[in-house]
């Protein structure tokens, strides 16, 4: 029997194994990483690995993908659900700084910190969203209604083998492999020759809604590794040649204390695609579809952090945003300093980031009791705090990565309302719950203060 945690992590392994058969670049990313992790936990030691063991984070990926309706995106629950991902926060990308990207997003993973730990592995999901006017008039809507309509993504068999594994969280072998082949598949870039005119009429509208209503089949569009130190990887990749976007989004390295993501990618590459022209004739052609990113994960923060953030980017925005490079990076980082503390014991005692609690069993004993309230149990040595690693993404990271792999904005219509894709909607396009991921990581500190209660016989911590 393979259980579920086992296929999440073949499927993330044979994906990677693919992707990589496919994107050479993809390749050079993952063996740069693996230097710089290994570089980084020798020269830091156990401290590298606080947020996450070197085994996760050498094995972590995410991946994306993009589908065009509710069906599909249900349909990707389950194949998803069989390898105990759920659907985790809620990207509505329509308007995040601007960007005007036609898509919903939600991303699929492990919530238990347990099978967290085993293998993290997560796909960040988009869903066209075909209804909203300022993208797609009357006319175009219904023309792609019916093209997305009449194709089929995911086989029936990887389907039936997918909602088994999910109701019984494992699969004989034989099965397993069948459905671990399927679900590959699947990702991989089809070779079926794309229909030139109707792809180049959504690419008028944007690249990101031709490259998932242009064509009859999905693919993965990249695959990310996990890496201890961006900075020094962004460097060594760039020595290497490999041409990267110009920044690493998100916050700046803060030495004592990383928080949320940090992300940079290198841009898509043209890849030869069949091309079939009005007349029928298919002739050689090429698109940029895939691309290759890489990302550092920092402690996740409470919603007044989350806030700070968000006041951060504002200000961003405000001062630095039109400046020269050089000093905009320099504003940048004194924004985050005066806005956000850089420790790991400031984050906690301000209520900023997430950490679990654990009693301290080798205190030396003083006769003493501890004392109540979690400061003080901190301050006296009775307990001491972990940070939880932020394992969600970031809308205005996601817009950005979007956004540096096109190569024009696309076009809107003005003058219109959006249409609703809020939270309820996409729970239902989806048709599970989609959970959210501050009650997860509230939940996890909470357990572990209840652990802690526990252990020092408190009434609560
Ligand atoms: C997804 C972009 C978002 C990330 O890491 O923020 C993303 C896409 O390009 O489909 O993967
Ligand atoms: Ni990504």
């Amino acid at each position: 029997m393979i259980r579920q945690w086992q296929l999440r992590a073949a499927f993330a392994a044979r994906l990677s194994e693919m992707y990589g058969r496919e994107v050479p670049a993809y390749t050079t990313l993952v063996d740069v990483s693996r230097e710089v992790n290994e570089d980084v936990l020798r020269a830091r030691g156990a401290d590298a690995e606080r947020l996450g063991s070197i085994g996760r984070v050498t094995s972590e990926r995410h991946g994306a993908i993009r589908v065009g309706t509710p069906g599909e995106l249900r349909q990707v629950a389950r194949v998803f659900g069989a390898l105990g991902m759920r659907p985790v926060g809620h990207y509505d990308l329509r308007d995040t700084a601007g960007s005007a990207l036609p898509v919903v997003s939600t991303a699929f993973r492990p919530v238990a910190e347990d099978e967290l730990a085993r293998n993290p592995f997560r796909v960040f999901t988009s869903l066209l969203t075909v209804d909203d006017p300022r993208f797609f008039d009357v006319d175009l809507r219904s023309r792609l209604t019916q093209f997305l309509a009449g194709r089929e993504l995911f086989p029936p068999e990887l389907l039936t083998l997918a909602d088994r594994a999910e109701a019984e969280r494992e699969l004989p072998d034989a099965a397993a492999e069948r459905f671990l082949h399927l679900a590959v598949r699947v990702f991989e870039l089809s070779a079926e020759p794309v229909d030139r005119a109707w792809y180049e009429t959504l690419a008028r509208v944007s690249a990101v809604a031709a490259d998932i209503g242009g064509v009859r089949s999905t693919h993965i569009n990249h695959l990310t590794p996990r890496v201890l130190d961006i900075d020094e990887l962004y460097r060594r990749m760039t020595a290497r040649g490999i041409e990267m976007i110009d920044t690493i989004q998100g916050p700046p390295h803060r030495p004592g204390a990383d928080v949320l993501l940090r992300q940079t990618s290198f841009r898509a590459l043209a890849e030869p695609r069949a091309m079939r022209a009005p007349d029928g004739r298919v002739t050689r052609g090429s698109l940029r579809v895939r691309f290759g990113e890489v990302e550092a994960r920092g402690i996740a923060l409470t919603r007044a952090g989350r806030a700070r953030y968000d006041r951060v980017l504002a200000l961003v925005d405000e001062r630095a945003a039109h400046r020269p490079p050089a000093e905009r990076a320099d504003v940048t980082r004194a924004l985050w300093a005066e806005h956000l503390p850089g420790t790991e014991r400031e984050l906690a005692a301000q209520g900023l980031g997430f950490f679990t609690y654990h009693a301290v069993r080798d205190r030396p004993a003083d006769g003493g009791r501890p004392p109540t309230g979690i400061g003080a149990l901190l301050n006296g040595g009775w307990v001491r705090a972990e940070p939880i690693v932020y394992e969600d993404f970031l809308p205005r990271s996601a817009a950005g990565i979007f956004q540096s792999n096109l190569s024009d904005r696309g076009s809107r219509n003005t003058g219109q309302e959006g249409g609703s894709y809020d939270d309820a909607w996409l729970a239902g396009a989806v048709d599970r719950d989609v959970l959210d991921p501050f009650a997860l990581y509230e939940r996890q500190r909470a357990r572990s203060l209840a652990g802690v209660a526990d252990a020092l016989g408190l009434a609560a911590a």
